[in-house]
């Protein structure tokens, strides 16, 4: 048993204490040689599949559309898509044929089940929409939603300048007002039935007692543009979700080791600008920067590389 951390670009699934599988060097004579590599490359791929199923981190990064990365599609009348510097865009509009109310969309959604049962249990998403506020009673412009079959759910509609949250028919609903013509970071962390944080651009906006764990199984993560009457343009920068680093470890995907891998988020909060979460000394690099301030004094700065650098095993 060794800890592997494996990654395709950065829209990626990063693993978690993988064992690896036999070598497949063949030791044997020809034929039982050719017998023996081919099981022991699908006792390999065994293990990839062991290992996919039970991520502790899962990256969307905008780099590859999201079908790409393991996210299933689901569209309604071609609305508009692209990949534009690390962003994944989303353009949609009433649809050809079809009298508004309910035009062109299109969303992502991903089962939670490897993640079932996480005590510790973060998604954090950053994007930029157009879109109007009156659309929010169709459930547009953008929605990210974390539900399932319990009926526990944390159900988010975006528009450009306010957002609202809907955890369930029984509670109030949360209204946040949004700077508008800016990308706004968006976090949310489970702790099992204890408590639940959410967050934009560092500023908690709402915490209290969930209804009940989450991720359970039969859990799903979805997000979505959509047009309700009106056009508006999505950028999604990324979706991250898995379970929350410790606090002043450096390691962000959680796998026992400080690697190149965390390195990619460690600098991302010594050098974000970011309405509320900034890189830098005396800055504040947010909630989503924990993992990387070993100091413990809210900023992600020199010092904190300092020690990044100590915990930093390269290769391993
Ligand atoms: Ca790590
Ligand atoms: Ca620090």
């Amino acid at each position: 048993m060794r800890t592997h951390l494996h990654s395709v670009g950065m829209d990626a699934i990063i693993l978690h204490n993988a064992s690896y599988g036999p070598s497949c060097r063949a030791s044997t004579p020809h034929s039982a040689r050719e017998v023996s590599v081919l099981a022991c490359h699908a006792i390999l791929i065994l293990f990839v599949l062991e290992w996919t199923s039970r991520p502790p981190v899962v990256l969307y990064e905008g780099t590859v559309l999201p079908e790409n990365a393991a996210w299933v599609p689901n569209a309604f009348c071609e609305p508009g898509r692209a990949l534009s510097d690390g962003w994944f865009v989303q353009q949609v509009g009433p649809c050809d044929g079809v009298d508004p109310p309910g035009g062109q969309q299109e969303s992502f959604t991903r089962p939670l089940d490897p993640l079932a049962g996480i005590e510790e249990f973060f998604i954090e998403w950053r994007i930029q929409t157009t879109g109007d506020r009156s659309e929010m009673i169709g459930v547009a412009p953008a929605s990210l939603v974390a539900g399932g079959s319990l009926g526990i759910s944390y159900h988010f509609t975006i528009a450009r300048d306010q957002v609202r949250l809907i955890r369930d028919n029984f509670l109030p609903i949360v209204f946040a007002e949004l700077q508008p013509d800016a990308a706004h970071t968006y976090r949310v962390e489970l702790y099992g039935s204890k408590s639940y944080v959410w967050s934009i651009d560092g500023q908690v906006i709402d915490f209290g007692v969930p209804e009940g764990p989450f991720p359970v199984p039969g859990s799903v993560l979805q997000w979505r543009s959509k047009s309700w009457f009106l056009s508006s343009t999505t950028r999604w920068d990324y979706v991250r979700f898995g379970r929350v680093p410790e606090d002043g470890s450096g390691d962000y995907n959680s796998n026992g080791v400080v690697t190149l891998d965390d390195f990619y988020f460690f600098h991302e909060c010594l050098t974000n600008v970011r309405p509320g979460i900034k890189g830098g000394p005396g800055q504040d690099s947010g909630p989503g920067c924990r993992f990387a301030d070993f100091n413990a004094d809210s900023s992600t700065d020199l010092s904190d590389f300092a020690e990044f650098q100590v915990h930093f095993t390269a290769g391993e």
